[in-house]
């Protein structure tokens, strides 16, 4: 079951970059194809602001509360900032943490990372030590660039400590005020207005550079990096943002995370800005302060993750608010129940679009035209006509049309093997190319895809992905803990959260226990189990695995997990 154009297999030999030996890229003729088919241009993401700039540079780019940036202004202050990056010492090619919350400082810095060929590493505003230290070790990171204060957590200190534990790390910038710490630079101080200086000309950043590494979910224990090149990102924002028709006129509000995939270009703040619209930056996903944005700033398009809809439509209702500017609610991150995507269009008198997408690459849409009963029962489908998408079975065998299989996709935007893991081939790409997405679906055949279950080891707890494994090895160095086994709940709130189940050699620790412990070893807070279930051991499959099968049968048969006997059940 393969979508058009049909493909032969790629030829392993060449790759149509210089290979790297950090990242796989794609087969040498494959890409010849995906240039042929327009789908890879010779366009470079930080060229964005001053191509548009050219075209309207009265119009306006980007907002953020009281501040406005027209397109003019946008590229004159990103062109500061990149010599300002220089003359700090970054150079093409360097990683460079980046873990800013939604506000427009993340826009400028990215767009001058990019001119300057360096490369953000798109760290999530909960990332805490563990994760921070992971991204550090494995992309020899040499900046750290991060908010004074963000949710009550000051990083500074945290970000020196990071800084002192990884000496490849020389540059920390922080926006706000560095608060004493020497060598800490403020952010402000990267863009004083001076008329920008000419940064020396250096090798040219070329399309096919790794231009962003993205996070991965991850189901392997520790975050996997995503390799993203200025083409292949470029032409999701693109694919993209032509399903959305944004045009000038497009008004786009940020508020998930700016850094995560779907913000950034699904098609997001890059699909926007490279058709000469509007971003406005949503400091909060609270929906009064979002919908007020849709009211005062004329928003056509913005999008949320499931648990924020019900929010959304109730505020909407009281609230009070203009939303006749809306056009677009995009829905996705994990799986919109029918009935209340039913509910989306009447109460908000929108278009509702669902988006299935991945961080790794592959993106579907449902049409602005499709009928109604797809955009409520389907996650939309792949964006490109380049879009190859395989569903097999367990045995790698297609299914049958109609039947459920997992989905295996390659693509002119779907990496081709992960960030300095090339352990990680065999088990996540097949041999010719195609990445398992771990996602269990369903095709119609108009090629609409409908997500029925999973088959990775992860929680979709909202949309924030929770790698089983990785918990399970910090729940294990818990003294009182022998055992232990993360699995799914279901939600109504949530559509999933998670549950640990434990083998102790002492009295369980509580939720609230476990949520220090784990903070205490410096992981994101939400990765911490949500209900923990004591258990005097747990069950095996054949082959002497967890079998989390079973685990979940038992919270969904009788919500006493502990079959074998002897546990307390959930603890508050
Ligand atoms: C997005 O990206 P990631 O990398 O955080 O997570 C990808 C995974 C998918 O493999 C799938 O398991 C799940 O998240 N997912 C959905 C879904 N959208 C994503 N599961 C069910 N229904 C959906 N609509 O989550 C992401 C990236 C770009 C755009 C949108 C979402």
């Amino acid at each position: 079951m393969t979508t058009t154009p049909a493909t032969t297999p790629d030829s392993p030999e060449g790759q149509h970059r210089p290979p790297s030996p950090d990242w796989p890229g794609w087969p040498a003729e494959t890409g010849e194809r995906y240039r042929a088919a327009g789908y890879w241009r010779d366009e470079l993401l930080g060229d964005i602001p001053a191509r548009q700039a050219a075209l309207r540079p009265d119009a306006i780019a980007l907002v953020d509360g009281p501040r406005r940036w027209t397109y003019a202004r946008l590229a004159a202050d990103v062109a500061e900032l990149h010599g300002s990056l220089y003359r700090l010492g970054l150079r093409r090619g360097d990683r460079v943490i980046v873990q800013l919350p939604n506000q427009a400082e993340f826009v400028l810095l990215w767009f001058a990372l990019q001119r300057l060929g360096a490369v953000p590493v798109h760290a999530l505003p909960g990332h805490r030590r563990q994760e921070l230290t992971h991204l550090a070790r494995v992309t020899g990171a040499v900046g750290y660039v991060f908010p004074e204060r963000h949710a009550r957590y000051d990083h500074r200190r945290p970000a020196a400590e990071l800084a002192a534990a990884h000496p490849a790390l020389k540059h920390t910038v922080v926006v706000g005020d560095p608060g004493g710490h020497v060598g800490m630079v403020p952010f402000a101080s990267l863009l004083g207005g001076e008329a920008p200086r000419p940064v020396p000309a250096e090798a040219p950043v070329a399309a096919d550079d790794l231009a962003l590494l993205l996070l991965s979910g991850g189901t392997t224990g520790t975050p996997k990096l995503i390799p993203r090149t200025h083409q292949d990102y470029g032409y999701n924002a693109r694919a993209a943002a032509d399903v959305c028709r944004l045009g000038p006129a497009s008004v786009y509000l940020a508020v998930l995370p700016i850094a995560f995939n779907f913000t950034m270009s699904c098609p997001g703040i890059l699909g926007t800005l490279q058709a000469g619209g509007t971003v406005v930056v949503c400091p909060s996903p609270d929906p009064a302060t979002a919908l007020a944005l849709v009211d005062r700033e004329g928003v056509t398009i913005t999008a949320v993750n499931p648990p924020l809809v019900p929010h959304w439509l109730r505020e909407a209702q009281v609230g009070g608010h203009d939303l006749s500017s809306l056009a677009v609610l995009q829905v996705g991150a994990a799986r919109l129940a029918d009935d209340l995507a039913r509910r989306v269009g009447p109460s908000l008198g929108c278009r509702l679009q669902q988006v299935f997408g991945m961080a790794e690459g592959l993106l579907n849409l449902t049409g602005l035209d499709d009928p109604d009963e797809i955009v409520c029962t389907t996650q939309g489908r792949p964006v490109s006509p380049g879009d190859e998408v395989l569903l097999v079975d367990g045995d790698g065998t297609p299914v049958a049309e109609g039947r459920t299989g997992e989905l295996l996709t390659r693509g002119p935007y779907t990496l081709r093997g992960y960030y300095r893991s090339p352990e990680l081939a065999g088990s996540h790409f097949t041999p010719d190319g195609f990445y398992r997405t771990g996602d269990l679906v369903r095709r119609l055949p108009t090629g609409h895809l409908s997500v029925v279950g999973r088959a990775k080891d992860q929680i979709n707890r909202g949309g924030e992905k929770i790698d089983a494994t990785e918990v399970e090895g910090h729940l294990l160095a818990h003294t009182a803990v022998e055992a232990a086994a993360l699995v799914a709940v279901a939600d109504t709130e949530l559509g999933e959260r998670s549950a640990a189940f434990l083998v102790c050699n002492g009295p369980a620790p509580s939720v609230r226990e476990l949520a220090r412990f784990l903070r205490d070893r410096g992981l994101a807070a939400y990765k911490a189990p949500d209900r923990v279930h004591e258990v005097t051991e747990l069950p095996l499959t054949p082959v002497g695995k967890i079998d989390k099968n079973a685990l979940r049968q038992r919270l969904q048969e009788n919500g006493t997990p502990d079959a074998a006997g002897g546990g307390p059940g959930r603890k508050p």
